[in-house]
C-alpha cells in the first residue's frame, strides 16, 4: 500500500478507543481497591496513541510496510501503569493475566534484563478486542508497568534522547546510567519497607474517609436544627481528628448517623399523622 492511500484517521480509530477503554478499566480497578479500604498497586495511569510521525519513524527504522504495522508494531497504543513499589508490578502482571478482556501475547521483562541505558520496566504486549461500528476489531497494544521512581527517570531520559537523537554526549549517557542505578537502589530500599508504607496509606485513606463522612453528617445535623448536638460533636471531633485514634472517629460517625436516622424516622411518623 502507498503512503498516499493510507487513511491514518481510520487506522488509528480502534487504537484511540482501546486506550480510552483500557485506561478507564485500570482506573476502576484502582478505585475498587481504594473503596474496599485496600492498598492499590496502581498509583497512577497514563495513556497515549503514538503520533503518525512517530509511527512512520519507527516503520522506517524497523523496515515495516503499511500492511505490517498493525501486527508488527506493538506499541501503537499504550497504557502505562505506574506503581509505588517493584512488588506491585509482579502483582499487577498476575492480575492482568487472569483477565478475560485482554490476552497477553508477550512479556518483555526489563527487570530481569534491564536495557543498557538502565531502563527497567515490564512491557506486556496484549491483544484487545474493540467493538466498533464495523464489528469487533482485534488490536495489539502495550501495557508498560514501572515504578514512580523509574517513571521519573525514564521521562527525563526520553526527552534527552529526543533532544540528542543518536548523538547524546558520552558524559551525559554515563550520568544517566548512574542515575538509573540510584533509582534501582531507591526502589529496592523502599521495597523493604513496603508493607509498613502500605499499612500507613491504608490507615490514612480510612481516616480521611471517616473525617469526610463526619463533616457531611454534622452538616445534615445542623440542617435538622440540632445546634447543641453539632456543638458537642464538633468539640469531640476537633480532639479526635488530630489524634491517632481512628476508632473513636468511626464510633462518633456511627453515633451521628444514628441521630440523623432517628430524626428522619420521627419526621416521617409526624407526616403520617
Ligand atoms: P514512545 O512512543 O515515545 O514511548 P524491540 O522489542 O526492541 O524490537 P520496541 O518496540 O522498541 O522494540 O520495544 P521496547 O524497547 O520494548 O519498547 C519501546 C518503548 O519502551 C519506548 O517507546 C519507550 O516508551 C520505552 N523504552 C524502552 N527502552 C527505553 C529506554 O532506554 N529509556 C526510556 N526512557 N524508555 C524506554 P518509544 O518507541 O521510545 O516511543
Amino acid at each position: 500500500m502507498l503512503q498516499t492511500e493510507f487513511d491514518w484517521d481510520d487506522f488509528l480509530m480502534p487504537y484511540k478507543q482501546a486506550v480510552e477503554e483500557l485506561s478507564l478499566k485500570f482506573t476502576l480497578l484502582r478505585d475498587e481497591y481504594i473503596s474496599r479500604g485496600e492498598y492499590s498497586p496502581i498509583h497512577y495511569i497514563s495513556k497515549r496513541v503514538k503520533s503518525v510521525n512517530s509511527i512512520m519513524e519507527k516503520m522506517h527504522t524497523k523496515g515495516f510496510s503499511y500492511d505490517e504495522i498493525a501486527y508488527k508494531m506493538a506499541d501503537i497504543c499504550g497504557v502505562r501503569l505506574v506503581t509505588q513499589f517493584e512488588e506491585d508490578i509482579e502483582l499487577l502482571v498476575k492480575l492482568i493475566a487472569t483477565r478475560s478482556d485482554m490476552k497477553i501475547l508477550e512479556t518483555k521483562d526489563y527487570f530481569k534484563s534491564p536495557k543498557p541505558s538502565g531502563y527497567k520496566s515490564v512491557h506486556l504486549i496484549i491483544e484487545y478486542d474493540v467493538n466498533t461500528i464495523r464489528g469487533v476489531e482485534s488490536i495489539i497494544g502495550e501495557i508498560q508497568l514501572r515504578t514512580l521512581a523509574m517513571d521519573f527517570w525514564a521521562t527525563i531520559e526520553h526527552s534527552l534522547n529526543y533532544k540528542y537523537k543518536d548523538d547524546m554526549p558520552h558524559e551525559l549517557k554515563d550520568r544517566l546510567v548512574a542515575a538509573a542505578e540510584t533509582v534501582h537502589a531507591l526502589d529496592h530500599e523502599m521495597g523493604t519497607i513496603r508493607d509498613e508504607i502500605a499499612d500507613a496509606q491504608r490507615l490514612f485513606t480510612r481516616k480521611s474517609e471517616v473525617i469526610n463522612a463526619i463533616i457531611e453528617s454534622l452538616n445534615t445535623l445542623g440542617k435538622q436544627g440540632k445546634k447543641d448536638a453539632v456543638k458537642k460533636y464538633f468539640k469531640n471531633f476537633s480532639e479526635f481528628k488530630d489524634s491517632d485514634n481512628t476508632l473513636q472517629l468511626v464510633l462518633m460517625s456511627k453515633e451521628i448517623e444514628r441521630e440523623i436516622e432517628e430524626y428522619n424516622e420521627n419526621e416521617s411518623k409526624e407526616k403520617e399523622y
